[in-house]
């Protein structure tokens, strides 16, 4: 039984830069292409600026605006102006506002069978739906990965989902993967790479294994992957690239970690009820809830398949007068077909708002629900607050249900509501990348323009041998990046200036935390089983590490963020819950022995000492990330090297 021989393990075997390909070794890979989107992609240039690089060396670096769209002042297209102008000096390709949501257009236009993707956004393994091994990750990790250098990873465990049987009507892609959260809980994924196989693939187009690679960022995967077969070859056909195709499938011996078998026919319409996408539900349980909103959008469900669904459904009706429908389409491609074919009158004909296409609402980039409303939404995340309400209750969904509750004012189970349309993917798009600017032949001619909002990266000092820190917040299981730094239209515009977006830190769970941090000397925070959940954004570490958050102690932590923490110096101690529940938040602590344990491999924890206990802090850190912390940073480690 061959770890190599499944699909993950072949393109990992093919990309192997550092290391041996055993399951929980640290292995270097290298990355094909990169994508950064606005919100993180501001803080990926101005580190991979700071590295001194010429030039991108990836195949292709392509660098999207998506997610801060809406410009209530200048901050935001300052940094879109900042971001065309620095993609054009460093050759990378530039994705103007407008066309659409990194995710969708990276599907459609770039991504290729078999080749390596790292992005700076969580849901970056969309792409896995086409047999790409695409991974999300901190910006520093990718503006390293444009600079040329290996993506460092723990070899991960492959689990094998075989899906047998077909999909009944009413039932979607987005079913599977609520089936799975259902399943597996949001730390289901963790350390694993899902690679889907198995009969039941024939009738699920790429665009469906889409919508089930960008939500296995919620099982807390590395990634997932779906073989490259003649789906991926009729997908790649309909978007003029069949050339970019090859066969990609599990080979005889491939071995797995673990087997999971889905069978597709006993699936039935599910929800992830507020506040996790793994609190998941039949439709059927919750039916009759009075719906004020309804979202149909993000990467995980804004395909023209969805859309045209959604089209389908509406045609001739109207949105119920008590619920708002807001529709935000994937890509310019999807919103041009719609328009071609007429189904944008439909969906502009039943009451629909139609949005840009754009990450919008998922981000809580305006469209908040009103006061205690609840909102369906056919997104990948419904945290709280996330939305830009905080007492919102949302649920997540497939469009099916969506649409079903837009009409009726109430969650309805769609398989009593008649037959469901079908809808095919198109066999030819007409594609359009006049959107996309290529960078020119002459980079070094171009002036990377940087308006009033960007600030420089901060200098971070290397970590002492003893730290003297006052534990600021303790909290509790799962907490989220959007719980340690929100997004939304008002903090959103702050990401490339994080003396103002540090103000934010924790506001949700704290809101006085950067003023007390203000008033403290070193900070650790306490925390419990899957610290950091959720998103790539770096800026969940930087912002606290700049307040003076040098630890943080928790069970465990959320693999991209653990990995944001060291990138940026700060401590990830491990504590076992015996220890966790003796922390109190605003008591003092003393950590000691840092340099010792960072510095010699065969030491694998710290001391930490309270008025009433001293107990012993693990690390779980490779040779790598080792030096990373003791230098103060990625940042600072590789300056020090001079590379
Ligand atoms: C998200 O969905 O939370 C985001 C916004 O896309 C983030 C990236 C960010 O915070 O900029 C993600 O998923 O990584
Ligand atoms: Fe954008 Fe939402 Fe997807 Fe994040 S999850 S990339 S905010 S659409």
């Amino acid at each position: 039984m061959a770890y190599a021989d499944s699909i993950a393990g072949q393109i990992l075997a093919e990309h192997l830069a550092e290391g041996e390909l055993t399951p929980g070794g640290e292995i270097g890979i290298r990355i094909d292409q990169t994508l950064t989107q606005d919100a993180t992609g501001t803080l990926v240039y101005l580190e991979f600026m700071s590295l001194g690089m010429d030039c991108v060396e990836t195949d292709l670096s392509v660098s999207y605006v998506d997610h801060n769209t809406l410009q209530t002042g200048s901050e935001n297209a300052d940094d879109h102006r900042f971001l065309q102008t620095a993609a054009a000096r460093y050759g990378a390709a530039f994705s103007r506002p407008g066309n659409g949501i990194s995710h969708q257009i990276h599907l459609e236009r770039f991504g290729i069978p078999g080749r390596t993707l790292l992005g700076s956004d969580s849901h970056t393994p969309t792409c896995g739906g086409l047999g790409m091994l695409a991974i999300g990750a901190g910006g520093m990790d990718v503006a390293t990965a444009m600079a040329g250098a290996p993506f460092y990873m723990k070899a991960p465990g492959i689990v094998s989902v075989q899906l047998v049987g077909e999909l009944p009507e009413w039932v979607g892609a987005k079913d599977v993967i609520l089936h799975l959260l259902r399943k597996l809980t949001v730390t289901g994924g963790v350390g694993k790479i899902m690679e889907y196989g198995g009969p039941g693939l024939k009738n699920l187009g790429v665009t469906e294994r889409a919508t089930i690679t960008n939500m296995g960022a919620e099982l807390g995967a590395w990634t997932s992957i779906f073989p490259s077969d003649e789906m991926t070859r009729a997908f790649l056909e309909s978007q003029q690239r069949e050339d970019d195709w090859i066969p990609i499938s599990a080979g005889r011996n491939a071995g797995y970690e673990e087997v999971i078998e889905v069978d597709l026919s006993t699936l039935e319409p599910l929800v992830a009820c507020p506040s996790s996408p793994d609190a998941v539900k039949p439709v059927c349980e919750i039916a009759g809830l009075k719906v004020d909103q309804v979202a149909i959008g993000s990467c995980t469900n804004s395909s023209y398949r969805d859309l045209k669904l959604a089209a389908t459904l509406l045609r001739g009706k109207k949105v119920h007068p008590e619920v708002s429908l807001i529709i935000a389409p994937g890509s310019r491609q999807v919103m041009s077909m719609l328009a071609r074919d007429g189904s944008l009158a439909d969906l502009i004909e039943s009451g629909a708002r139609v949005l840009e296409n754009a990450c919008g609402p998922c981000i809580g980039m305006g469209h908040a629900p009103p006061t205690g409303g609840v909102s369906i939404r056919t997104f990948n995340r419904n945290f709280p607050g996330r939305s830009g309400t905080a007492d919102a209750q949302v649920y997540l969904s497939g469009p099916e249900i969506a649409v079903v509750a837009a009409l009726s004012g109430r969650l309805t189970n769609p398989r009593e509501t008649g037959n469901r349309p079908e809808i095919k993917d198109p066999d030819q798009i007409v594609p359009d990348d006049s959107m996309i600017i290529k960078p020119p032949e002459n980079g070094e001619a171009v002036t990377v323009r940087m308006g009033p909002n960007i600030k420089p990266l901060p200098e971070l000092d290397p970590v002492p041998d003893e730290l003297n820190v006052n534990i600021l917040l303790k909290l509790g299981d799962n907490v989220t990046t959007d719980d340690i730094l929100p997004g939304g239209a008002k903090v959103l515009p702050l990401r490339s200036n994080l003396p103002a977006i540090s103000k934010h830190t924790f506001a949700l769970k704290a809101p006085d935390f950067a003023r007390r941090a203000g008033e403290s000397g070193d900070i650790a925070i306490a925390g419990g089983h899957n610290y950091g959940q959720g998103s790539s954004r770096e800026h969940a570490a930087l912002a606290p590490r700049y307040l003076g958050v040098r630890v943080v102690l928790a069970m465990s932590f959320a693999r991209l963020h653990r990995a944001n923490l060291i990138n940026f110096g700060v401590l990830p101690v491990i504590i076992s819950r015996e220890v966790y529940d003796k922390l109190e938040a605003r008591q003092d602590i003393v950590i000691t022995g840092i340099h010792k344990a960072l510095a010699e491999s065969s030491v694998t924890s710290v001391t930490v000492s309270g008025n009433s206990f001293t107990f012993k802090g693990s690390l779980d850190l490779s040779d790598r990330e080792r030096k990373v912390i003791l230098a103060g940073g990625k940042l600072n480690l590789l300056k020090n090297l001079e590379i």
